[in-house]
């Protein structure tokens, strides 16, 4: 066996699922929320994208319901330090929702009902590394973790992944969302420990 040195790329826990650099592993569900949770049923539920032109795409429950649904099983890294290995989701890729919208955006900014928004490049939502998730664990999404429906963008900082999201407005111009506008690295990779604005 070589001798490998363990810590070079962050310490790999028991589970064998690898840490980002400062992240330690949980086994909990912390709920993480910068104000009270909405409760939006899902009859007043709609997700909408909007582009620089001003064109808006409109979804309701029944219509996201609708979607071919995938189930990712992903890893999560939250700034705050834990990270969860191996969540299980189901969701609507954002490929599928995005695939007859016409921009020539290169910036998303995400809303959620509650007034919370996060921003990420457009590129970063497409290509399988994002979803509107719906359900968790097999159960509906429970409202503290985000339900009806969330974004799930798990390659980055767990607060680009918007709870109860309500649309995502394509841009031209980056904008900074609620945690990038109080310092919070505008990308948030969690592999080169972006956690603040310099780092
Ligand atoms: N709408 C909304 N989405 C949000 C937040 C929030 O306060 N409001 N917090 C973010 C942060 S900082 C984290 S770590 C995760 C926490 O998700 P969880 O509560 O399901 O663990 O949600 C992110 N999405
Ligand atoms: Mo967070």
């Amino acid at each position: 066996m070589p001798i490998i040195s363990r810590g070079f790329h962050g310490r790999r826990p028991e589970s064998g699922h690898k840490l980002p650099p400062g992240q330690y592993e949980t086994f909990d569900f912390p709920v993480l929320s910068a104000g009270p949770t909405p409760r939006v049923a899902h009859d007043d539920w709609e997700f909408t994208v909007t582009t620089e032109t001003g064109a808006r795409h409109r979804w309701d429950w029944g219509d996201l319901m609708a979607l071919p649904v995938e189930s990712p099983t992903v890893d999560l890294h939250c700034v705050t330090k834990w990270s969860k290995f191996g969540t299980h989701w189901q969701g609507v890729s954002l490929d599928v929702l995005l695939e007859d919208v016409e921009t020539a955006a290169d910036y998303a900014l995400v809303h959620s009902y509650g007034g919370y928004t996060t921003n990420l490049p457009l590129e970063d939502l497409l290509d399988g590394k994002a979803w509107i998730a719906h359900r968790f664990d097999g159960d509906e999404l429970a409202a503290e973790h985000g339900g009806p429906a969330r974004l799930l963008v798990p390659h980055l900082y767990l607060w680009k992944s918007a709870k109860w999201v309500r649309g995502i407005e394509l841009l031209m111009e980056d904008e900074p969302g609620f945690w990038e506008s109080a310092g919070y690295h505008d990308y948030g990779d969690p592999w080169r420990e972006q956690r603040y604005q310099g780092d």
